[in-house]
């Protein structure tokens, strides 16, 4: 029997479905006292430090678990279940954690884009009871901005690089906590649970200890997903976004099939984007929130969901926010949420006003749930211009010129599926958003989208050149070259195609193999 301490915040459907996967049973802690009757305590934490911390104080879990850790009982700690156990964060200075490590939690301080995002190694510094059958070679899902700082090195369990060397994972007796999310690393985060779950696992050290480790490039199956004309929701693709064929819509295929199909080809994660929630409530959508609840019961690699995340009044007058529609995705089984025409909107706000409001979709929903969780998806579409002095945007010099000749563009932000375009660039989008919290931008291109002729990589440079946060390039891959090009010509995190893989032209292990023969770029 496992106790699973859950605050409310975040995705905890996976590791419920994970550790149940694996035969366990699942206990979640609805008081103290059931804190302190676990046998064994999975503490998963997702979101922001200040705001986990004023939980487990107002329910008491926190004077629970500081019991139940000082006795030494068995815990496995994730991500900021990890944190939690420091005295402090720099994330909310003026409130303290659990106080059992001394230290401190930081943000990273690195050349490299914050949050750390996606599939790194570790470096096993004592022997541990979770590393049994593990071989050291293995990647893990990270999505952080802050890591600790321990002051006793007795308790670093593994390191991990990133920009510099961080703490990934500690050891202190039963106590053990990673920073990666074994629930959504595929098969060797789902050893790591097991062996916590055997209590007769030996402690040991995998034989392999990589000299270093290295973020991997991320590839990502995208979902695009609608009510066909005969109401079922079904996967479709578009060329250009026009996802009609003959006046239909296109059904390559069921959500929950297709993601699992993707899993097993090794996707790194899997985007759902609901591409009619701009007109519909998301909440009333219960079919996209199934989906999510199936996928996420054996599908172990991050998901994202897009799609009408924005505040909504339904038809009785009732409001509902941004915050509230985010919840309920990630109480479905999502790890991230994808804001696409609302972004827009904030971001035209924010720029005509020259102030944020503080309670926008994006900063309510990082300040809840960690800006990692947090993906701006950006429609642009390619405008050309003779001059630069031609409109007030971030303009680009191409090397592609426009039918008339320009050798000058910018890309015009456009909402609601493309339909609309508005008076914004999505540079200064971007940027915007990050200011306001935004954890990662996922860039489509509307030219590109479903022609099979390679990423934009102008664009894709001048967006990433703008921010810190992690980027990925989406829209028109049509080959394994496309992969390579994107991730050689520019420094975007992940790459997200969708037609391909839905079409089979291309197997998504296919991509994988192509780039790992190519030791640049580490798959
Ligand atoms: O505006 O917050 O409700 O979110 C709606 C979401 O739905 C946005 O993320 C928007 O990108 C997406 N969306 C809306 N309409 C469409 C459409 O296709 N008609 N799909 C749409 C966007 C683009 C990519 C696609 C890549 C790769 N899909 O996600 O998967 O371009 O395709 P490819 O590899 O086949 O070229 P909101």
């Amino acid at each position: 029997m496992i106790t699973l301490l859950d605050y409310g915040a975040g995705n905890v459907r996976s590791v419920i479905n994970a550790l149940q996967g694996l035969g366990a049973s699942v206990r979640v802690a609805a008081s103290a006292a059931d804190i302190l009757a676990a046998e064994k305590l999975v503490f998963p934490g997702v979101g922001a430090f200040g705001h986990m911390m004023q939980v487990l104080n107002a329910k008491n879990y926190a004077a629970a678990l500081k019991a139940y850790l000082g006795a030494n009982r068995p815990f496995l700690g994730i991500c900021l279940g990890l944190q939690a156990l420091f005295e402090g964060s720099e994330e909310a200075p003026e409130t303290a954690g659990l106080g059992f490590i001394t230290g401190r939690v930081q943000r990273f301080r690195i050349a490299a884009a914050v949050p750390h995002i996606g599939w790194n190694g570790i470096n096993c510094n004592q022997p541990s009871p979770i590393f049994a059958g593990l071989d050291g070679n293995e990647k893990f899902y990270f999505v952080h901005a802050y890591h600790v700082v321990p002051d006793d090195p007795d308790v670093i369990l593994t390191t991990t690089d990133y920009g510099g060397r961080f703490v990934s994972g500690i050891q202190k007796g039963n106590i053990i906590a990673t920073q990666f999310h074994p629930e959504k690393s595929g098969a060797a985060g789902q050893r790591i649970l097991q062996n916590f779950l055997q209590s007769d696992t030996p402690a040991c050290l995998p034989p392999q200890r990589p000299a270093r480790t290295h973020l991997a490039k991320r590839i990502i199956a995208c979902l695009d997903v609608r009510a066909n004309d005969r109401g079922d929701l079904v996967v479709t693709k578009g060329d250009q976004y026009d996802v009609r064929e003959k006046g239909t819509v296109r059904n390559l295929g069921k959500p929950v099939e297709l993601a699992r199909r993707y899993y097993a080809e090794g996707a790194d994660e899997i985007t759902f984007l609901n591409i009619t929630g701009f007109r519909d409530f998301p909440l009333a959508d219960m079919p996209m929130l199934a989906v999510l609840r199936e996928t996420s019961k054996n599908v172990f690699v991050p998901l994202t969901i897009g799609g009408g995340i924005r505040d909504y009044t339904d038809k009785r007058g009732r409001r509902y926010t941004a915050l509230e529609v985010a919840a309920e995705y990630f109480r479905s089984g999502a790890d991230k949420i994808s804001i696409g025409s609302d972004a827009v909107r904030i971001a035209e706000d924010v720029l005509r006003t020259g102030r944020a409001t503080g309670d926008s979709a994006i900063e309510s929903i990082s300040r809840v749930y960690g800006s990692q969780a947090v993906v701006i998806s950006i429609d642009p579409r390619r405008v050309y211009v003779k001059s630069p002095a031609d409109v007030r945007h971030v303009v680009l010099k191409t090397d592609r010129p426009g039918p008339s000749g320009e050798s000058y563009c910018w890309y015009q932000c456009t909402v609601k599926g493309g339909r609309e375009g508005r008076d914004l660039d999505a540079v200064t989008l971007a940027r915007t958003c990050e200011k306001l919290g935004a954890g990662e931008i996922l860039l489509n291109c509307i030219d590109r989208d479903g022609t099979g002729a390679g990423f934009d990589i102008e664009l894709i440079n001048a967006v990433k050149s703008a921010v810190s946060i992690p980027l990925i390039a989406s829209s028109g891959a049509g080959s394994v070259e496309h992969f390579y090009e994107v991730f050689t010509r520019t420094a975007a995190e992940a790459a997200l195609a969708a037609g391909i893989f839905h079409r089979r032209e291309i197997p998504l292990t296919e991509v994988k193999k192509y780039l790992r023969g190519r030791a640049e770029i580490r798959p």
